[in-house]
């Protein structure tokens, strides 16, 4: 089994796109809907439609409940949100879509923005300036601790896991972007290859807790872990679902999202690592460049780097005799 290539998708692709994005041989869509959509005949009739086209959603997202700050803050309306999330999880399971996402961060991740920038040849990139958005002043009410986010995390997997259990679902846990100690004055929960050992704790004898390895946060700061080691720890323990392949300019304090080619780390190397350690979950790219109303908006910014990311797979299973 190889590694299953996903595409960052939103609801509601063209039938035109969706025949693009079957001509590019990808056939998994990590999907984002909004709650608007997010109800089984929509979703359903989606998923019949992706069938046409032989593709499938691998993972459903919705932006709300993904980095819900009711949920994570541990506001007094949780519970109400939680049940929305439960129901949410329980459509996935009922379209069949194996992976539902989850960020603990409320205010998203954090950027200084995204703009023409010089390691994406003037191409449109998130860029993040830890001087700048240290600088800000705190995002919500107050100042949140370390100890509430992993309280109200727990409390979020009781209710939740048992409802994936239930769906055949599994929550696709993404670290906290960028993997500092706090943001916007909200402590961060996964920021070092130790917490999410501590998050798959929690979880217990579920296995429906999963790490979706953001390599680019691994990259952003080589303290957040051992990068190779992690693959082959996640691996083995069979933690690991998905993927993003993302490289950067440099480490923290100051960085830009960049091309696989571009930025300073060999994804070469590190895909060589996935497939040595048998990974045949699924792996997009992250997040594209702001690409070009005229040449297929964002969806046209993702078709150069997922082609060269199913290239240098093909390339690296050619090099292990796997194809
Ligand atoms: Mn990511």
């Amino acid at each position: 089994m190889s590694i299953k290539i996903e595409l960052p998708a939103r609801y509601g692709h063209t039938d035109d796109e969706l025949a693009f994005i079957r001509e590019m041989g990808v056939h998994y869509l990590n999907l984002n809907v909004m709650p608007d959509h997010a109800n089984y005949e929509d979703m359903a009739a989606e998923a019949e439609r992706l069938a046409k086209y032989d593709i499938r959603i691998s993972d459903l997202a919705c932006p709300p409940w993904q980095k819900n700050a009711d949920i994570i803050l541990g506001r007094p309306n949780r519970d109400e949100e939680i049940e929305k999330f439960n129901g949410f999880i329980r459509l996935a399971g009922q379209i069949g879509a194996p992976l539902v996402s989850v960020a603990w961060q409320p205010n998203g991740i954090f950027r200084t923005g995204r703009a023409p920038c010089s390691c994406a040849r003037g191409g449109t990139t998130f860029y993040a300036d830890m001087a700048e958005i240290e600088a800000r002043p705190i995002s919500n009410d107050r100042v949140y601790t370390e100890e509430e986010m992993w309280a109200n995390f727990s409390y979020f997997l009781e209710k939740a896991l048992p409802v994936c259990e239930q769906a055949g679902v599994k929550l696709a846990l993404h670290p906290n972007d960028p993997p500092v100690a706090s943001l916007g004055g909200v402590a961060s929960l996964i920021w070092r290859t130790e917490h999410y050992r501590r998050a798959l704790a929690l979880a217990g004898d579920s296995k429906a807790l999963g790490v979706k390895m953001c390599v680019g946060c691994w990259l952003e700061d080589p303290a957040f872990g051992d990068l190779m080691a992690d693959i082959e720890e996640f691996q083995r323990k069979g933690q690991l679902v998905e993927v993003h392949f993302r490289n950067v300019s440099g480490t923290l304090p100051y960085f830009e999202e960049t091309l696989s080619e571009d930025g300073y780390a060999n994804m070469y190397q590190i895909l060589t690592q996935f497939v040595r350690c048998g990974f045949d979950g699924f792996m997009s790219v992250d997040h594209g460049f702001g690409g070009y109303p005229a040449i297929g908006g964002q969806l046209g910014a993702l078709a150069y780097p997922t082609g060269h990311l199913k290239g240098m797979l093909h390339a690296v299973e050619y090099q292990l005799g796997l194809r």
